[in-house]
């Protein structure tokens, strides 16, 4: 064994490497042309783009020389498999959905870096002492339904059917979708990866904020990833004649949800150095120029590395909602999607990723928190997580301007590379 992890070290010569490289900047392209939009890049769980893009992934974990499946909830799994009875299993996956008008790095990058690694070592042959799992998550944004990490929360076994009644913007349940594919909802659970199974999990990802950028460095390690809540907000008001209805006697809704909205950001400023909050989505109805308000549903997402303090404000938002609504007699309705604690990486997988970065003969080794979240969320409630950052242009992301230096990640994926040597030589006896 010692032999072959010479092999491989000594083996993966620059030329592999700048290969490798270009078939991801290739495929993060074609990736990038897959969406449900002409205008932009948008990928929703389980629409016609989203198909597509799982089918070309599946076509290139099998390139790759991997077992390839599509489970139920609509996740795509290359396996490796190792020749060990008792081999665990060891994945690597981010997702493939995206947010609406997207930039092309956020997820893929992380599905191509994996592939990447496991290719490499499937070329020479390897006898793995654990099971390499690739895995493309269906969903990790929860565009569609509002859900985070569905992908993932399959794999972990945390999947709530409760969420199979959740409904999209055009009435549609996540039920009907998954049936509607074929797929059989009571068997969603049988997908997981049993607790007992798992070695661990790692991802790689855009850092999406300005860290990696202003220390000039292509790569970090992460500590750990914030809190994070979803709200679905809703202001009944009264639907009026806008020509005829006096200012002080309107139950506009939308002033309330605007009232609102606004105070969250005065909340969220006050607090800065350990809350972010937003309204991102906003739907008003009737939504015509001369009509009062009657009804708008608006998101919230509030996210804190202190999980007790997240709590706290939530509380106090929420209060405060109420507070608006009974000034303005408005019905005011709260509905607390989904709350995902704070989770730290694990030691030692960071320790094995920190050797892999020097060995990279990356600059400096920096370590730090996550704001956005990730699928290794999900996982983290049953195996020990490790995540790798990569640099994006002024941290940009969520946005078409999202960009990744071409260099950065060859830079990613040679410490990638060392990190599979490492885990492999550490779970070699
Ligand atoms: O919202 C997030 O943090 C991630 O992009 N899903
Ligand atoms: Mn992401
Ligand atoms: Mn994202």
């Amino acid at each position: 064994m010692f032999l072959q992890m010479m092999v491989i070290i000594t083996s993966t010569n620059t030329i592999q490497t700048a290969v490798a490289n270009d078939r991801i900047l290739r495929r993060l392209e074609e990736l990038s042309t897959i969406s449900d939009d002409n205008d932009c890049l948008s990928r929703f769980y389980f629409t016609a783009a989203h198909q597509q893009a799982s089918d070309l992934i599946h076509s290139w974990m099998e390139e790759a020389g991997l077992d390839v499946t599509k489970d139920t909830i609509g996740n795509i799994r290359g396996i490796y498999r190792s020749d060990r009875a008792d081999a665990k299993h060891f994945v690597i996956g981010s997702h493939y959905d995206t947010v609406h008008d997207a930039g092309k790095y956020d997820g893929p990058l992380g599905i191509l870096l994996g592939i990447e690694m496991a290719q490499r070592l499937k070329k020479y042959g390897i006898d793995l002492p654990f099971h390499l799992n690739c895995i493309a998550f269906a969903d990790e944004e929860g565009s569609r339904f509002s859900t985070a990490y569905l992908g993932s929360s399959v794999i972990a076994g945390n999947f709530d059917h409760e969420w199979l009644s959740r409904k999209d913007d055009r009435g549609v349940s996540f039920q009907e979708v998954i049936e509607g594919n074929g797929g059989q909802v009571n068997s969603i659970s049988d997908d997981q990866i049993p607790q007992e199974d798992w070695l661990g999990y790692f991802e790689v990802h855009i850092e999406q904020g300005p860290v990696l950028c202003k220390q000039d460095l292509p790569v970090c390690l992460v500590s750990g990833i914030a809190a994070q809540a979803r709200v679905n907000v809703s202001w009944k008001g009264m639907a009026g004649h806008a020509g005829t209805s006096p200012m002080d006697i309107r139950n506009d809704a939308l002033c309330a949800a605007a009232e609102f909205t606004l105070l969250i950001e005065d909340i969220g400023k006050k607090n800065k150095e350990q809350l972010v909050a937003t309204v991102g989505k906003l739907n008003v109805s009737p939504n015509t120029s001369n009509v009062i308000p009657g009804m708008v549903t608006h998101s919230l997402d509030i996210r804190s590395p202190n999980g007790s303090f997240l709590s706290e404000m939530i509380e106090l938002i929420q209060t405060k909602g109420k507070e608006i609504a009974q000034k303005r007699t408005i019905e005011f309705d709260w509905k607390l999607m989904q709350f995902n604690p704070a989770i730290d990486c694990d030691d030692q997988l960071q320790e094995l990723l920190e050797r892999s970065i020097k060995k990279g003969n990356i600059s400096q080794v920096l370590k730090i928190p996550s704001g956005a979240g990730h699928d290794a969320v999900m996982i983290s409630a049953v195996a020990p997580v490790s995540m790798l950052f990569v640099r994006c242009t002024e941290g940009i992301s969520h946005n078409p301007l999202e960009y990744v230096e071409s260099s950065d990640i060859k830079d990613a994926l040679i410490v990638c590379n060392h990190f599979m040597d490492e885990l492999i030589s550490a779970h070699t006896i």
